[in-house]
């Protein structure tokens, strides 16, 4: 994960249980080291009712609400206006992108919560969901912890992943991973299963003997499911971290990366030489062009397969570690919940997407979300992010970027597309699905899986900021229009009524089909649907959408179609049934729980071991024991599940991959 402005970005855990030990390296100051009891800590300071605000459990779960912003009024947003569309595509459009342009992204120490939990039915069917729509999903794997990561045959504990304490030499270190091929097995698991497209990292720390297994085996194992290998990860804070000297530059980058380029030359087990990511900065430190002006891109373009930044338009860290720029949740609500807040973060970007073009390369936001440091409490779970990463990324696409990866971190954070139940509760939870997915299901639907969409920003009524819309073409012609309503008001009053017209000639068709995304509200907690259709509050999703979905025909007159869109809300307009996507990607193909048989296997681990880095992995909630009636003091206990689906079962994967690995309990 990074931090905005150069914020530390190697805050980690060192020791487990109840009392956790942070330490950052907030921007060019000394590190510091906080301790606190995770539970106990002031979780933002929102206005929701007295259990949310006496709250102790999970961020992924803390129920504080905050209050939608008072609606703008007609003045400031007109409610009834008209969107002149071109049938064929107008100058402006964006590039053609794909329907895989929104995915996610893993922390690399988490993954072996992949291999726990994310290898499981309810992950599979919410890639299959995505699938489905757009043809595949693309999740990184990596962050800060790829580049002190080894690739080793066993660990000394036979783990797939764990933590080589003994490397820490300083207090405020990251603790090196090393890791398996059987985690890259579990990775090539999940792609035969749906089609999740993989990127990875090359550990960059010592560039004098590089360790390249990764590459090696990732390419040998996942074929032609790795996109591209990152190096790098945020090099712009290497010297701020103390991973380089302080006058580390983007021209000593440039030049270690030219000794990787060699590297792989000179290995033999590396066939495809040109998978490689850069320069990923978080442009904290450095604009991509200091980059760009090394002549980068022109040196290494035979080698680069994306070029890549990464960036969080904010961050909450003085709430989660008391450091920084303390952020009122309530007061920074309204950030997110209009059109320039994507634009924003994207503009130091548009340079750099013209840039990409005139090299003939794409250019990927690598990492994203609301905001590092784990999200804000009631804005990062609520229906207003939903929203915000919609807009975001179709805003992204529109701009020129070719794909980009939202965070998941575990149970302490609030921003999650998607949440494995606390491993102790595994067995009888679900999993929590948060906004971003639906965003991520959405965009997915609207770009769909041909490779020929493109998007533009029709700076709607006025470019008025509440209600901006997007015209998608596809092979050329329009297929659908997307309309955001980011005000809330239930009285009606600010509900809109878009007349789509063609003003330059063009039929428009007798009816057209439209899908809303709807909640009650920006603040709503869950339940929002989608053409109807939910993943349910806190722990409530098998990863399958359940109700009966509901897509309205609307009916054209010979010169509009008027379409509603409530406030709030976002209203998905198809131009043809052929522009409908859901099914265009792949057959419906989701993996059932009801089938499931269940073992009850329980192993143990060290709990240091499972303890990664970042404060991301939610190892709050996995203490102490779950097995019925038992108590193991200085242990976690994990419970694995074999789920028999379609005929197989399905668990024997993730069970396999700790079974062997792990003494059993
Ligand atoms: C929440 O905490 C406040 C202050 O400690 C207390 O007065 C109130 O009774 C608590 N509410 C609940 C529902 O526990
Ligand atoms: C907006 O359009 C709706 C639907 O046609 C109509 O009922 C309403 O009166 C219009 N409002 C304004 C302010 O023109
Ligand atoms: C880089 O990381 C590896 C593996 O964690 C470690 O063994 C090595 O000492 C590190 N090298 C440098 C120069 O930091
Ligand atoms: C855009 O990027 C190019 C390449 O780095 C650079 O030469 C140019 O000055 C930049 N233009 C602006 C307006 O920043
Ligand atoms: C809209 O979002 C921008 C960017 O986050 C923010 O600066 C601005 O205050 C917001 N506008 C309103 C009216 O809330
Ligand atoms: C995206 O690229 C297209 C094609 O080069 C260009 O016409 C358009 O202006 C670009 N959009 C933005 C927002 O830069
Ligand atoms: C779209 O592009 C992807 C990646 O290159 C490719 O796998 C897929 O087959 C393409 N889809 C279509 C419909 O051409
Ligand atoms: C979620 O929606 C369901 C079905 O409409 C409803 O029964 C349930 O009360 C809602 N839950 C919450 C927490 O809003
Ligand atoms: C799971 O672990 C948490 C944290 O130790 C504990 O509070 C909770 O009671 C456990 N739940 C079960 C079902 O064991
Ligand atoms: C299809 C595939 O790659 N399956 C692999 C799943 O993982 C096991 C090891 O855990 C491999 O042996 C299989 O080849």
């Amino acid at each position: 994960m990074i931090y905005p402005t150069g914020l530390g970005a190697w805050t980690h855990f060192l020791s487990f249980f109840v009392v956790l030990s942070f330490n950052v390296h907030p921007c060019r100051s000394d590190s510091v080291t906080i301790y606190y009891q995770l539970g106990q800590k002031p979780m933002g300071t929102g206005t929701g009712t007295a259990s949310a605000a006496n709250y102790t459990g999970a961020a992924a779960y803390n129920p504080t609400m905050l209050q939608p912003p008072t609606p703008p009024g007609p003045d400031a947003m007109p409610t009834n206006f008209s969107v002149g569309l071109r049938q064929q595509v107008p100058a402006g459009a964006s590039i053609l992108q794909s329907g895989l342009f929104f995915g996610f992204s893993v922390e690399m120490s988490v993954v072996n919560q992949v291999c726990e939990s994310f290898l499981q039915v309810p992950f599979l069917n919410l890639m299959a969901n995505i699938q489905q729509r757009a043809g595949g999903v693309v999740v990184r794997v990596g962050g800060n912890t790829q580049d002190t990561a080894a690739l080793v045959e066993q660990t000394p504990d036979g783990r797939i992943l764990e933590k080589d304490l003994n490397g820490i030499t300083n207090p405020t270190q990251t603790p090196p991973l090393i890791f398996t091929p059987e985690l890259l097995y579990m990775l090539r698991n999940i792609s035969s299963l749906v089609n999740v497209r993989w990127h990875l990292g090359i550990p960059f720390n010592d560039t004098q003997n590089f360790r390249l297994a990764i590459a090696e085996r990732g390419q040998q194992i996942l074929g032609d499911h790795l996109m591209g290998l990152q190096v790098g990860n945020e090099p712009d804070l290497y010297a701020d971290h103390g991973h380089r000297p302080s006058t580390y530059s983007p021209y000593d980058y440039f030049g270690e990366f030219g000794d990787l380029v060699q590297a792989i030359k000179n290995d033999g087990n590396i066939p495809n030489q040109n998978l490689l990511i850069g320069p990923n900065v978080n442009s904290g430190d450095w604009t991509p062009e200091m980059v760009w002006n090394t002549g980068f891109v022109d040196s290494y373009s035979t080698n680069l397969a994306y070029l890549a930044v990464e960036h969080y338009p904010t961050d909450n860290c003085f709430a989660q570690f008391n450091i920084g720029v303390p952020r009122d949740p309530q007061t920074t609500f309204p950030t997110f919940l209009n059109h320039t807040a994507g634009q924003t973060i994207i503009a130091p970007y548009l340079n750099s997407t013209a840039y990409a073009q005139t090299k003939g390369k794409k250019l990927l936001m690598f990492e994203t979300n609301t905001a590092s440091c784990g999200g804000f409490v009631g804005i990062s779970d609520s229906f207003g992010a939903a929203l915000w990463g919609l807009d975001y990324g179709m805003q992204m696409a529109y701009s020129n970027f070719s794909g980009a990866y939202f965070h998941v971190g575990g149970q302490n954070v609030y921003y999650n597309p998607f949440t494995p139940p606390p491993t102790n509760q595994s067995t009888f939870r679900e999993w929590t699905v948060g906004p971003i997915y639906y965003s991520a299901l959405v965009m997915a639907e609207a770009i769909g899986p041909s490779n020929t969409t493109q998007v533009l920003d029709l700076m709607a009524n006025g470019n008025n900021i509440f209600s901006p819309a997007y015209a998608i073409y596809e092979s050329g012609a329009l297929a659908r229009v997307m309309l955001f309503n980011y005000v809330t008001d239930p009285s009606g009053a600010s509900d809109l009524n878009v007349d789509l017209t063609l003003p330059n000639g063009g039929t428009l068709p007798s009816s057209v089909q439209v899908k809303y995304l709807l909640a009650s509200s920006v603040s709503q907690k869950g339940n929002y649907t989608w053409a109807g259709q939910t993943f349910g509050v806190n722990f409530e999703s098998d990863g399958r959408p359940t109700g009966t979905e509901n897509v309205q025909t609307v009916a054209c007159s010979a010169t509009a179609c008027m379409i509603h869109v409530p406030a709030p809300g976002v209203a998905l307009v198809f131009f043809s049934s052929s522009a409908m996507t859901e099914t265009s990607g792949g057959p419906s193909k989701t993996f059932g729980t009801t089938a499931m048989t269940r073992t009850h296997n329980t192993v143990t681990i060290d709990p240091a071991v499972l303890a990664t880095s970042n404060g991301h992995t939610g190892m709050d909630k996995v203490l102490g024991s779950t097995s019925e009636g038992s108590v193991v003091s200085s242990a976690v206990v994990l419970r694995m599940s074999s789920r028999l689906v379609g005929g197989r079962v399905f668990g024997g994967f993730a069970f396999g991959c700790v079974l062997g690995l792990f003494a059993l309990y």
